[in-house]
C-alpha cells in the first residue's frame, strides 16, 4: 500500500499545536473500534461536536471559546446508531452527550425522592421521581443496549490543539475501512489561535494596560483529511453563519476548495428547524414544520436520514 502523503499541515500541527500525551493510545482504540464494526458489516461515523477552546496563556486562566451546545452532535449520534452505524463521538468535555442530553436541564436532586415520601427520619431507599423524568426507563434501556453492543466510542477534547490532533488520529484510524467511514464534522472550530511558542506562560496582567491580541489563522484541516488522511471516506462538513445571505455561497466555496461530499449549511438562529444539505450536484432544504415541532421531531433525524442514503450511494459507486 502507498505511504500516506505528508502535507505541510502535518509539520505545522506538530510544531505549533501541543500534542496530547494520549493521542497514540486513542488512535489505537479508534482503529480497533473501526475494524471491529466494519468486520461486523457496520458503517462507522466519526462525529465531532461542541466548541473548541483556544488558550491565551499556557497556564490557562483565560481562553476564547467557539459557541456550540453539542446538541447537533449528540442527537445525530443517536440517529446514526438507530440507522445501524457505530459512532466515534469526538466531543468537547461537558458538552451535550447522547441520551443524557435529554436530562441536562433537570436538577438531579429534583429528580430523586425517598421511597415512601419525605417524612422526617425517612432516609430509606432513593427512587426516581417518574413525574420529573417520565421517559427515563425508555432512554436508560436504549443507552444500556448501545453500551452492551459497544456502538458508541466517546473521546473528549477541550482545546483546539487536542481537537486537531485527535481528528487527525481519527482520520488515520478510519482510513483502514475506506468508504465505510463517514466524517460528520459538526464541531464549532476556531479559525484563530496563538502558537504555543508565542503564548505567555503566566496569567496576562491587567496592570499592563488594555490587551491587544494577534492571532494566526488555523490551518484548514479539511484539506489533508480529504486528500491524505482518509481519502476514501465520505466527508461532511458544517457551515455556520449569522448572515443568511452569504451562507450558500460559503458552502459551495467550501465544496469547491476541499472537494469533499457535502456541506450542511445552517444559520445560528434557525439551526434547530432549517438546514440546507449542499453537495456538488444538489441542494436539499430540510425544514421542520409546526406539526413536526409539536410532535418533537428533531431536524437531526432528517439530516441523518439524508446523509446515510447519500453514503450508501457513495459506497455503491466506489465498489462499481
Ligand atoms: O451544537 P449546537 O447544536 O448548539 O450547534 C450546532 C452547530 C451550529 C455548531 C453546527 O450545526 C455547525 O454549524 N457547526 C459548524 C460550525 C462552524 O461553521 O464553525
Amino acid at each position: 500500500m502507498a505511504e500516506p502523503r505528508i502535507s505541510s499541515i502535518d509539520g505545522k500541527l506538530a510544531e505549533e499545536f501541543a500534542v496530547p500525551s494520549h493521542v497514540e493510545e486513542v488512535k489505537e482504540k479508534m482503529a480497533a473500534f473501526a475494524s471491529f464494526h466494519a468486520e461486523a458489516g457496520r458503517k462507522v461515523v466519526l462525529i465531532t461536536s461542541g466548541g473548541t477552546k483556544v488558550p491565551l496563556e499556557s497556564r490557562t486562566v483565560r481562553f476564547l471559546d467557539n459557541f456550540s451546545s453539542g446538541r447537533r452532535g449528540a442527537s445525530s449520534a443517536e440517529y446514526f446508531i438507530d440507522s445501524g452505524y457505530a459512532v466515534i463521538f469526538l466531543h468537547r468535555h461537558r458538552s451535550l452527550y447522547p441520551y443524557t442530553r435529554m436530562f441536562l436541564t433537570i436538577n438531579m436532586l429534583d429528580a430523586l425522592e425517598f421511597q415512601g415520601g419525605g417524612a422526617p427520619g425517612n432516609t430509606g431507599e432513593v427512587v426516581v421521581n417518574q413525574q420529573v423524568l417520565p421517559n427515563i426507563a425508555k432512554v436508560l434501556k436504549r443507552y444500556e443496549e448501545v453500551k452492551e453492543s459497544r456502538l458508541l466510542l466517546p473521546i473528549e477534547f477541550n482545546t483546539l490543539s487536542e481537537y486537531l490532533h485527535l481528528l487527525k488520529a481519527a482520520a488515520q484510524a478510519l482510513s483502514t475501512i475506506g468508504s465505510k467511514a463517514m466524517f460528520y464534522l459538526a464541531a464549532a472550530v476556531s479559525d484563530f489561535y496563538i502558537p504555543a511558542s508565542e503564548m505567555p506562560e503566566h496569567k496576562i496582567q491587567s496592570s499592563n494596560g488594555p490587551l491587544q491580541l494577534s492571532m494566526k489563522m488555523v490551518p484548514k484541516i479539511l484539506s489533508p483529511l480529504v486528500k491524505d488522511w482518509a481519502p476514501q471516506a465520505f466527508v461532511i462538513s458544517f457551515k455556520l453563519e449569522t448572515d443568511a445571505s452569504i451562507l450558500l455561497d460559503k458552502a459551495r466555496r467550501a465544496l469547491d476548495t476541499y472537494r469533499h461530499q457535502a456541506v450542511v449549511a445552517n444559520v445560528l438562529d434557525s439551526r434547530r428547524g432549517y438546514v440546507v444539505v449542499v453537495t456538488p450536484e444538489t441542494q436539499a432544504e430540510l425544514i421542520l414544520t409546526e406539526e413536526d415541532v409539536k410532535n418533537e421531531v428533531e431536524i437531526e433525524e432528517r439530516i441523518v436520514s439524508n446523509l446515510t442514503l447519500a453514503h450508501d450511494n457513495f459506497i455503491t459507486q466506489q465498489v462499481a
